[in-house]
């Protein structure tokens, strides 16, 4: 048991005695041959995949009360995994097919039961391979519409999307957000560290007060505008990827913990931040053309999924006084938060807490040339979001960029 916990925390061993508690779980598995692997590689808590001799899986996530990358000196609490719940929850009735299937929630021992998903990968690892998941962009977009229509006023009557959104309040993980992406970045923290070839463009970065006003001005934004409720940490290690058929992939989103009712746009900008991350890296690697454009095309898919699906769902409103002219400047608004948010999201993976693997596993010089492109496009994008009018806009900038800076 962890020196800071008031509840006990699963190990290997004793996950399959957990199981035989939980009667609803003890009928999805034969506890008696079950193998158990402890697999979270994310920044906070316990991932235990399980499997039968008869093949039959089952995914449990427990949240720790501390930061597990930093350690028990950073405690956080564990009752976090409720909204982890609540996000599953909202999901099951919004988009089924997108979540792994949930079995239910533990709130003694913070324990979320799911479907396995071994047999998928984390994208952000797909994407680092240089693999190409037709599709999933796309799906990522109609995610973030049906979950922003079923909890928002667009979907609800006004009483319940009220209530529901006090439900939701989730200030410790929000406070993380507000911390380590919007404010320490910009700032001398203890929680920073970059490759030393590029503390220049950090420098820069961090004096240009233009810049960080506009930073702060979405801080303030995703601190007061609840639209819906909000995945919160969409990035591309929430989504785990399956091969369909050739280069034709399906997606599910993992990882809710972090959901609140905040700005839509910051879903969006997560994508489209962590697609410049995925994109410098290829470039860096000089990946195959078919790769780089296939990635360059990201942000369209994603962004013209998340419209259609939205205009899709509009004429079954809540709310009938809400006009089609209402929904079309509803979503310029939430373009350009998008292009903001995924400045934020991109730079906070350089400069700040909770690293990617896409930057930091390539070789010295890769690292270094593909920080300072993703330094300097997601700065532009921050700055510009107002004039950046399409999703094509986004990754030309990041070439543009790339072209300009010297290997
Ligand atoms: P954290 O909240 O700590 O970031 P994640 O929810 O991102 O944890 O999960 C960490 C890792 O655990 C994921 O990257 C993935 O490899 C694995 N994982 C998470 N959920 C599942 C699941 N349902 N099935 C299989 N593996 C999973
Ligand atoms: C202290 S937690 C750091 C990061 O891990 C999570 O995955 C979120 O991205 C958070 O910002
Ligand atoms: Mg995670």
């Amino acid at each position: 048991m962890s020196s800071h916990a008031s509840y006990e925390v699963l190990t290997v061993a004793t996950v399959p005695t957990y199981i035989r508690s939980r009667p609803a779980l003890a009928r999805l598995v034969d506890t008696a041959t079950l193998s158990v692997r402890e697999v979270g590689d994310g920044n906070l808590n316990l991932v235990f995949v399980c499997r039968d001799a008869k093949g039959r899986g089952l995914c449990l996530k427990q949240a720790l009360p501390y930061v597990r990358i930093v350690g028990e000196s950073w405690p956080l609490t564990p009752a976090r995994s409720a909204a982890e719940a609540r996000s599953l929850d909202a999901a099951l009735s919004a988009c089924p097919e997108l979540v792994p299937g949930f079995h239910g929630f533990d709130p003694k021992r913070f324990v979320i039961a799911m479907e396995n998903l071994s047999e998928w990968t984390v994208w952000r690892a797909a994407l680092n391979a240089g693999e190409i998941h037709r599709g999933v962009a796309g799906t990522m977009g109609e995610y973030v519409a049906r979950m922003c229509f079923a909890t928002s006023l667009f979907g609800l009557q006004p009483e319940a999307a009220h209530l529901r959104a006090a439900e939701a309040v989730n200030p410790e993980l929000c406070r993380i957000t507000e911390d380590v992406v919007f404010t320490e970045p910009y700032l001398e923290h203890e929680h920073n560290s970059y490759a030393s070839g590029i503390a220049s463009e950090v420098e820069r970065l961090q004096r240009d007060e233009r810049l960080v006003a506009e930073v702060g001005a979405l801080k303030y934004r995703f601190m007061t505008d609840g639209q819906a409720l909000i995945h919160g940490d969409l990035h591309t290690g929430s989504i785990m990827v399956r091969r369909e058929e050739a280069d034709r992939g399906s997606a599910k989103v993992i990882d809710g913990e972090f959901c609140f009712y905040g700005p839509v746009g910051f879903d969006l900008g997560a994508l489209a931040g962590n697609y410049l991350l995925a994109y410098a890296r290829g470039l860096a690697l000089r990946r195959p053309a078919g790769f780089l454009s296939w990635v360059e095309g990201l942000p369209r898919e994603t962004w013209d999924a998340f419209c259609a699906a939205l205009r899709a769902l509009w004429p079954s409103r809540a709310e009938r006084f809400l006009s089609d002219g209402f929904l079309e400047s509803w979503l310029e608004g939430v373009w350009h938060d998008a292009v903001g948010y995924a400045g934020c999201k991109a730079i906070r993976r350089i400069i700040g807490l909770a690293k990617v693997s896409d930057i930091q596993t390539l070789p010295p010089e890769e690292h270094r040339w593909a920080a300072a492109v993703v330094l300097r496009t997601a700065s532009r994008w921050i700055a510009e979001r107002n004039a950046i009018g399409t999703p094509d806009g986004l990754l030309a900038i990041a070439r543009e960029t790339a072209m300009d800076l010297e290997r």
